[in-house]
């Protein structure tokens, strides 16, 4: 049976000597950002896992077929239109034709079938603020929990409940490293997080702990990466949360409405910062992935 993965040449290559890659979602492409921003974002992150040594594998559904590794003009149909895909939302979306923007519980689903162990984004998601109610934690973290795989990201999106997701990372057995931090990085500002189990001062000490990690049997961890500029928009978050509680945004509408709530009155700062974020993140991924497949 087909199982409707394509993979770029690119990343085919690399994958088949060994090499270095590093999976891209593309859910911060369509929704992350204002059209056409994301685009611009995902192409600065290809560049940064490029500049790092490695090949980037950005993953997203297009025309029934989900592909791993995608040019400058695919990436421009991750447009706000796109549906956004989590692990559930694979199989339907390639079915049935329509563009899909992977999370990163979506890349990871897809990077664990093809056997990339390296993924680049801003912040994961988590445990939603007013947990149990409403009932909404990420598929990022059950994806992180069952996928051979390590993700940088600067921590957990500040907009969710930070310390229950820790707890949550630690009850389904994600380690979850700072690099070079005491305290879990807050997305858009550097201090302030809960303190993360392990740091670590290297890219080579992060890639030593995943081997060691997943020759244990491990699945996901979590690289977490302070951002390079830091922002304190708690009092913006509270009230992008009351906004969207008021409109009755909710589920998988949450994040997106969240950022870009946050980006509009932020008067653009929070973009800058998340996008400077992101492709650091993708950067760090790829030295990662370097040190990885020089063990
Ligand atoms: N990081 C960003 N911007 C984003 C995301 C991550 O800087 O938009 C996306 C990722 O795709 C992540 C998703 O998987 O937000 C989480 O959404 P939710 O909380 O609905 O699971
Ligand atoms: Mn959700």
């Amino acid at each position: 049976m087909d199982p409707l993965v394509d993979i770029a040449e690119e990343v085919r290559d690399a994958l088949d000597a060994g090499g270095p890659v590093v999976a891209l979602e593309t859910t911060l492409v369509a929704h992350g950002f204002p059209a056409p921003d994301g685009v611009e974002v995902g192409l600065a992150s290809e560049a940064a896992v490029r500049s790092a040594g490695a090949a980037p594998a950005t993953i997203g559904v297009l025309d029934g077929r989900i592909r791993v590794g995608l040019g400058p003009s695919e990436l421009e149909r991750f447009t706000p239109e796109a549906r956004k895909v989590g692990p559930r939302d694979l199989a339907a979306c390639a079915v049935q034709g329509a563009v899909g923007a992977t999370t990163v519980g979506g890349a990871l689903a897809v990077a664990g079938w093809v056997g990339i162990p390296f993924l680049g984004t801003g912040g994961i998601g988590g445990v939603h603020r007013g947990f149990p109610s409403p009932l909404d934690v990420s598929a990022d973290i059950p994806a992180l929990s069952r996928t051979p795989a390590l993700v940088v990201s600067s921590g957990v999106k500040s907009l969710l409940d930070v310390p229950a997701t820790v707890e949550l990372l630690e009850s389904v057995g994600v380690p979850v490293l700072g690099f070079r931090t005491d305290t879990l990085p807050l997305f858009y500002s550097a201090e302030g997080g809960p303190p993360v189990p392990q740091r670590v001062e290297e890219a080579a000490e992060a890639a030593q702990i995943a081997w060691a990690h997943w020759a244990l049997g491990g699945a996901g961890l979590l690289l977490a990466n302070p951002p390079p500029e830091s922002l304190d928009v708690e009092n913006l978050i509270d009230s992008a949360l009351s906004e969207a509680a008021a409109a009755g945004v909710s589920g998988q509408a949450v994040t997106p409405f969240v950022l870009s709530f946050l980006h509009e009155r932020s008067g653009g700062r929070t973009r800058e910062v998340n996008r400077a974020l992101i492709v650091e993140n993708a950067r760090l991924a790829g030295e990662t992935a370097v040190a990885f497949a020089a063990l």
